[in-house]
């Protein structure tokens, strides 16, 4: 009885209130289970976690918030135990000696710097749960992974779970400018209010940490690639080490972008030459002044010589080099360099997709070994499907981290339900066969294949101002899987998308299994509904938003035409031995598979192979038919979506229930406009009819080609 006039004041709160998706995944609502509930509130009555330490002091205040509300009840916080018939405890053996009873050495050993245990365990016949671990920010990661468990609604009983992270790096890229604008980012402004720091922190600093370290990102660069030396400068230093104040209990250590020209645009040097010695002693004081401020301070995020950014190049020397003044700068503070391998020159009339391979692999062994080369999951940028990056796998000796997009540039902004945690998932268990099978992108990236101690994985973030910090409401969802996937790779995108929904919406059955297959099914829409089979690079210039696979002019891998090559023969780009040879930076297993047609995986066929419209696909269709179908299927994909999501209003509040109703409706439309605006395009060359069950275009190619965009935010600064 109690229990449902709660749930029903609560659903009240909810309506008035209006859920806002402030609280993202960590919305700590009441067990819904009564049972449960009421167990948890017995083994929980008790909580022991002495504050003594700036993030033990985080995790007692995560528990104060989250467990009167979960479990509808106000558990006592106290220093011991002692003869509590039941109790939780908190921390390490050190913070908390009544842990030392339990002899928890041994388990606790393999964990590591930010492991923890989770235990359900008696002490002299009393009960206790535990959370422990070898360090502060391991006690913390476990009490937020102990709210997971009920937030999920999974039983105390028996509870026994040991978790430590497989990447040492965790990390969010922030592309945001100092004046706040977020290149690529549709959630609003960034974060970081630079014009109040460092006097005033917003108190949302402190839930985008809380939210971090919930899924065990430990380290956000703040600042975008495409760098402003600024940041670099007195003031704004003062201005990082305040977020870093407030990101530091969270276990959350702050980067920088370095660019790569600020001697000269700085220190009034006369050059950047990464060899010269006024360069080298520049950046050795500059460092030093970084850490004076920062003592934590990460380390630097660099591009160069990438689309216009300044690098070592115009000096006549390579990445190695440009890496290693940085790196040599920061290894006596224990810092790091990110460098990217994000590189492709317009001058080099080489296939787009080859060029950082070609420029980076002769350099493997080159580097400082607190160097990470960064690169992006596929050879081209962030499309909605790419094979894994050549270089995974080609570069031993090097530690290799592996960037991937959160934030939606190719994949419908924030407009679009697209889950990443599919795609995320696929680009790690990539098996690049560089040591026999099972050489997967996640063991080149964990460092495990090669025996790197130094591991990173980024993802670029998608947060921004806006209230419920993603746009979509189930953008959010992105965020949280890069982070549990980048704890643990081995996890599975169907779990996380299982725990995000309960503890975003709830653990109703009905709503489970109502989402869940949207989430899961989204990306593949998505691919469906705009560059099918392989297909990539056909969006429009500069915002990268809807379709533009006409878009023609200028520098030619900048174009549309260049990646899709569609003529009369046939469409698709040749990397074979016939073609640009790409695929022979593949190990021979990946590049012998993907090099014959019959064996080419058909998502990949057209990036790999140009294509005759005649050719016979698996399903025994035309290659035409086939495309003409699958953007057919993406359009009948995201109506399912909707329909599924319209089954769900009285599962969900009224102001989420009708955002995302109103959002997919637009993706909708936008899925018909892919559709249409690229069948007609493309069959202006293949002269073949639209096959039945395909639906006619509302317009002629004209009107699609004559469409502007000029809202689309993140673009253009
Ligand atoms: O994806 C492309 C984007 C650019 C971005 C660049 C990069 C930050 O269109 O906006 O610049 O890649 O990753 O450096």
């Amino acid at each position: 009885m109690r229990a449902s006039l709660l749930t029903l004041l609560l659903f009240a709160v909810a309506v008035l209130r209006g859920e806002d998706g402030y609280r993202l995944w960590l919305r700590y609502e009441p067990i819904s289970n009564p049972a449960l509930r009421h167990s948890a509130a017995e083994a929980l009555g008790t909580v022991v976690c002495p504050a003594s330490s700036p993030t033990l002091q985080a995790a007692r205040d995560e528990l104060q918030l989250a467990l009167p509300s979960l479990l509808d009840a106000s558990p006592a916080f106290a220093d011991m135990a002692g003869n509590a018939s039941s109790a939780l405890l908190v921390g390490t053996p050190e913070s908390l000696p009544e842990l030392q009873e339990l002899n928890l050495g041994d388990a606790l050993k393999p964990l590591g710097n930010e492991g923890f245990l989770l235990r359900d365990t008696k002490v002299a016949g009393r009960r206790r749960i535990v959370v422990a671990a070898n360090s502060d920010v391991g006690a913390l990661y476990g009490v937020f992974a102990l709210l997971r468990h009920l937030q999920t609604n999974e039983p105390l009983d028996g509870l026994n779970l040991l978790s430590a992270p497989k990447i040492q790096r965790r990390l969010l890229n922030h592309w945001d400018n100092l004046n706040r604008w977020v290149e690529r980012g549709y959630a609003g402004l960034s974060l970081w209010d630079w014009f109040n720091l460092p006097d005033y922190v917003s108190p949302r600093i402190r839930d985008y940490a809380r939210a971090n370290a919930s899924i065990g990102i430990n380290g956000a660069v703040l600042t975008n690639v495409n760098a402003n030396a600024q940041v670099l400068t007195p003031p704004f230093l003062d201005k990082v080490a305040a977020l870093a104040g407030t990101l530091r209990p969270y276990g959350i250590r702050v980067y920088l972008t370095a660019r790569f020209s600020a001697p000269v645009e700085l220190g009034g040097l006369k050059t950047a030459d990464p060899l010269d010695p006024s360069v080298r002693a520049w950046w050795k004081d500059k460092v030093a002044e970084i850490y004076r401020a920062i003592p934590d301070f990460g380390g630097f995020l660099v591009k160069a010589n990438s689309e216009g950014q300044p690098g070592p190049q115009a000096y006549g020397r390579n990445h190695a080099d440009g890496a290693n003044l940085l790196a040599d700068a920061l290894a006596p503070h224990g810092g790091i360099v990110m460098w990217r391998a994000f590189v492709y020159d317009q001058n080099v009339p080489d296939d787009r997709a080859k060029q950082a391979y070609t420029e980076f692999k002769p350099l493997d062994g080159q580097f400082r070994d607190n160097v990470v080369v960064q690169i992006k999951n596929g050879p081209i940028d962030f499309m909605p499907r790419e094979p894994f990056h050549p270089l995974f796998g080609a570069m031993p000796k090097t530690p290799l981290g592996l960037e991937l997009q959160i934030t939606q540039e190719y994949l419908g902004a924030s407009i679009h339900l697209v889950y990443l945690g599919t795609l995320f998932k696929e680009a790690l268990a990539a098996d690049t066969h560089a040591e026999g099978p099972g050489s997967t992108v996640a063991r080149v990236v964990d460092g495990s294949l090669d025996r790197h101690a130094l591991s990173v994985i980024a993802g670029v973030a998608n947060t921004g101002n806006e209230r419920n910090w993603t746009g979509h409401p189930i953008a959010a969802a992105n965020w949280y899987a890069f982070g549990r996937l980048a704890w643990d790779h081995e996890a599975t995108p169907d779990a996380i998308a299982d725990e995000w929904i309960r503890m975003t919406f709830s653990n109703d059955p009905t709503l489970l299994s109502t989402l869940k297959p949207v989430l899961l099914e989204s990306r593949e829409a998505a691919v469906d509904y705009s560059m099918p089979l392989g297909l990539h690079h056909l969006m429009a210039r500069d915002h990268h938003y809807g379709p533009g696979p006409w878009v023609d002019g200028g520098r030619a891998d900048w174009t549309a035409p260049y990646y899709h090559r569609a003529d009369a023969a046939g469409i698709g780009f040749d990397r074979s031995s016939t073609g640009s040879k790409a695929l022979d930076q593949y190990a021979p297993p990946v590049r012998d598979e993907w090099e014959n047609l019959p064996t080419c995986p058909e998502a990949l066929l057209l990036w790999f192979h140009h294509v005759s419209w005649d050719y016979r696909m698996k399903s025994g269709r035309t290659l035409w038919d086939e495309l003409c179908l699958r953007y057919q299927h993406g359009v009948d994909s995201v109506r399912s979506f909707q329909k599924a999501w319209d089954t769900l209003e009285p599962k969900v509040d009224p102001a989420r229930f009708l955002h995302v109703q109103a959002l997919l409706r637009h993706q909708e439309r936008d899925a018909r406009e892919w559709r249409d605006s690229c069948i007609l395009y493309f069959q202006t060359f293949s002269k073949r009819p639209i096959p039945t069950g395909v639906e006619p275009a509302e317009h002629s190619l004209d009107f699609y080609e004559a469409v502007k965009r000029p809202d689309v935010p993140g673009t253009g600064q």
